[in-house]
């Protein structure tokens, strides 16, 4: 029996013992924290996701806390996204480059008051980016890493059972907007979001001692549901196109190659860390981009653990990033990383790392 102890460098979430006492089967490590994967049985996480409801423990979104006069200024410096319009209450997705214009992040950023910010993040380590900058460019803003831990509900049945708890106002909440609430006295903000397409709410939890108490509160809600246990679900974020920052990526990818130019604004001032470079890769044109691959039969081994090969006539062209098995396609699916000579309807060779060559097809993204 293979175990890992939860200490300072693999930080327990809130919901951790929970997640145990549950029977997670599986985990990930994420934000040097434990991301509990699955329960044991896959196909109906994922079911349960596609036709109920589930709880994820996914503590491990960390927040780094932008707080005092020079908060605004330092959000809009860190990321590449115009948010002069972000109201208070609302989320944005927002790309984070380096100064090349590399994406370094992918967070939701949450503005909770003017001058109070959350990046909540993906797996790197902004806290220290954060800090660095707002040194060097003298900023008076306090970085940290609050007490905040998101527990995640998705799913068609999501909002029933979130309301249940609530009430109807979390009916009214827009796309990534967010309330500031409690229950039984436990700080909480809650958002419409969640590393889905089906829907659903993400609770932060601000108080660490009492994650317990919330996830017992919210299975206890979701028992009339048949809530699921579950994690971010690897078939649904492929088949809808979600960005995994540092799998889909690389340390050369920026946000163009992914899909994620859209939420680059170009006009943004020059202090804006990464605007040149973006603004040079653009006019030149990125090299790459991001397409949906389906591959050829029915293969029994879609994991892909790590990058593999795509080649055309024993030609590399681009990487294979990820692979799954897509209940809903009953194919194999994945994300192709690949040259701008390549493009949708193309048939490419996936090089497979156990040496079997596979044909797949070059198809658009999202694939729902
Ligand atoms: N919730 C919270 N924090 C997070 C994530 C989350 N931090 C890590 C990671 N997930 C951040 N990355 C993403 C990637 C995609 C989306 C959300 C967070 C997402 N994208 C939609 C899409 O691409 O279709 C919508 C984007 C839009 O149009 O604004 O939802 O899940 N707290």
């Amino acid at each position: 029996m293979f175990q890992v102890f939860p200490t300072a460098r693999l930080r327990p979430s809130p919901f951790f013992h929970s997640a145990m006492a549950e029977g997670c089967t599986s985990a990930s490590i994420y934000n040097r924290m434990i991301l509990p994967a699955s329960f044991g049985d896959k196909e109906k996480e994922y079911s349960d996701l596609m036709n109920g409801v589930v709880m994820w423990d996914v503590g491990v979104e960390r927040q780094v806390q932008l707080e005092g006069p020079d908060a605004a200024k330092l959000a809009q410096i860190l990321s590449p996204r115009d948010l002069s319009k972000c109201k208070v209450g609302q989320g944005k997705y927002v790309p984070m480059c380096n100064h090349d214009g590399i994406l370094i992040n992918d967070p939701i950023l949450l503005k909770l008051h003017e001058d109070l910010y959350w990046f909540s993040i993906a797996d790197s380590d902004i806290w220290f980016w954060a800090r660095a900058i707002a040194a060097e460019r003298r900023l008076d803003v306090k970085i940290s890493e609050p007490d905040v831990s998101p527990l995640a509900v998705q799913g068609p049945m999501a909002e029933t059972v979130v309301a249940s708890i609530f009430g109807d106002w979390v009916r009214d909440l827009k796309y990534f907007w967010f309330k500031e609430t409690e229950l039984n006295g436990i700080p909480l903000a809650v958002q419409r979001s969640g590393w889905s397409k089906q829907g659903g709410f993400e609770i932060y939890l601000r108080d660490g001692s009492r994650g317990t108490e919330l996830w017992n509160i919210v299975k206890q809600a979701g028992l009339l549901y048949n809530i699921g246990n579950g994690g971010p679900t690897s078939p649904e974020r492929t088949e809808s196109g979600l960005v995994s920052c540092g799998s889909d990526t690389d340390d050369t990818t920026n946000p163009y190659e992914v899909r994620l130019g859209k939420y680059v604004d170009l006009n943004l001032p020059d202090d804006v860390v990464g605007i040149e470079a973006l603004r040079r890769i653009h006019a030149e044109g990125p090299k790459r981009h991001q397409l949906g691959l389906v591959l050829d039969g029915d293969s029994s081994d879609p994991l892909s653990f790590h990058w593999e090969d795509i080649t055309v006539g024993g030609q590399k062209v681009g990487d294979m990033t990820n692979c799954i098995w897509s209940p809903r396609m009953q194919k194999n699916i994945g994300y192709a990383l690949i040259s701008k000579k390549c493009n949708i309807g193309d048939t490419v060779v996936l090089a497979r790392s156990n040496q079997r060559k596979v044909n797949a097809q070059l198809v658009d993204l999202p694939f729902y």
